[in-house]
């Protein structure tokens, strides 16, 4: 039986960050997304999330490009198709190139519903098996090492199981050094955003006498030949985030032996059926994942939650809790982290609820699409 759709809506919504973010490439505190509501004849609600930013420094992706491949492609390839099952979504959505996280939004939304159609928490339709998940937290490039030992304290003490930090030329190896010095037993990550070259071989070698649990896309984001080169010439495995947009990208990727581990995003993979399609393949190839995060809101944080339930995600994401991003989350109850781990939930759907007032006071505007 297909999943009645009646309406899909676009809410755009703007919130503040409680802190800036600073990464190799900027820092960025206000942030606008759309939360995707698709209703079905029952007046079920399903909830997906956009990640893209502003600008596109990350993929080539913002909010403006999403609402205009959502509104002018892909609702209404959804009105003209019936669908069974979210994991179709993905092959109708194939003849619109890329886009990968206007495609995700959606596709979000469709498995939220098909979950609470089914009376299923979406963990369980996806076939995932922890009841709890260990997460990690990713720490800004902060104004001086002391201001960062100070941050990395206060995580640490909240129990998150890993701390991932920002790096970029010439804030680096020094950082890094200090931090192990203070911290001899702490899982430690280092993600450069794409900040280096292969002129930085040497440089990066370093690395190699800190313990690293890994270091996140230190080349540049649509290259995996040189990460290659890269990770023969260095001993702390490399994880792959901007480079990889598809489970054929992680099947070069670890072919040509770019990386190591693999940091999954729903949004870079265009959904949560790549995503899964991702984890199966690194499951059979024994690469360890992980779920990386796009300072989302609740429902994004959500989705990233009951994705990060399979089995492969042996590592630590980047899944911290609401408070840590949001003076107020979207979704009641809001994800909570204790002992660094989050409880999945196990009602319908995303198992969280979309807390009315608290959605009206940061959205800008909504555009409503009705299907017949
Ligand atoms: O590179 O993983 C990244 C945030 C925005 C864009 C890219 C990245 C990040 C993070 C933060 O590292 C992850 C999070 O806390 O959501
Ligand atoms: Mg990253």
């Amino acid at each position: 039986m297909s999943i009645p759709i009646k309406q899909v809506k676009l809410h755009k919504l703007s919130m503040r960050l409680n802190n800036p973010f600073m990464t190799s490439f900027g820092t960025l505190q206000d942030k606008e997304f759309f939360i995707i509501e698709a209703v079905d004849k029952d007046g079920k609600r399903g909830f997906g999330e956009s990640v893209a930013f502003t600008s596109p420094w990350y993929t080539e992706e913002t909010v403006k490009t999403n609402e205009h491949v959502m509104e002018d492609f892909l609702i209404p390839i959804l009105q003209k198709n019936e669908i069974a099952h979210p994991d179709e979504v993905s092959n109708l959505f194939s003849s619109i190139r890329r886009n990968n996280m206007a495609k995700a939004a959606i596709e979000g939304a469709i498995w939220d519903l098909y979950a609470k159609r089914e009376n299923m928490s979406l963990s369980e339709a996806l076939g995932g098996t922890k009841k709890t998940i260990d997460v990690g937290i990713s720490i800004g490039i902060q104004p001086t090492i002391q201001d960062l030992l100070h941050v990395i304290e206060k995580y640490v003490k909240e129990g998150y199981k890993r701390v991932k930090i920002k790096i970029k030329p010439g804030r680096d190896i020094d950082v890094l050094r200090e931090v192990r010095f203070h911290f001899p037993e702490l899982s430690i990550m280092a993600d450069a955003n794409s900040a280096y070259t292969l002129k930085d071989v040497e440089h990066l070698k370093k690395m190699d006498e800190l313990d690293l649990m890994m270091l996140e896309q230190p080349l540049a984001h649509d290259d995996i030949v040189d990460h290659a080169k890269l990770q023969a010439a260095i001993e702390t495995p490399i994880c792959l985030d901007e480079s990889i947009n598809s489970l054929d990208d992680v099947k070069k990727a670890i072919q040509l032996g770019s990386c190591k581990i693999i940091n999954i995003k729903i949004g870079r993979v265009g959904g949560i059926t790549e995503a899964k399609r991702i984890h199966d393949y690194c499951e059979k190839y024994n690469i360890p994942v992980w779920c990386g995060g796009m300072l989302e809101a609740g429902v994004g944080r959500a989705h990233n939650v009951a994705l990060t339930t399979l089995p492969q995600f042996i590592l630590p994401g980047d899944t911290a809790g609401s408070s840590h991003y949001w003076q107020e989350d979207i979704i009641r109850p809001e994800v909570e982290v204790e002992q660094g781990m989050i409880h999945v939930p196990d009602k319908p759907g995303i198992g969280y609820e979309i807390d009315g007032e608290a959605l009206k006071k940061a959205t800008v505007g909504v555009k409503t699409f009705d299907f017949h």
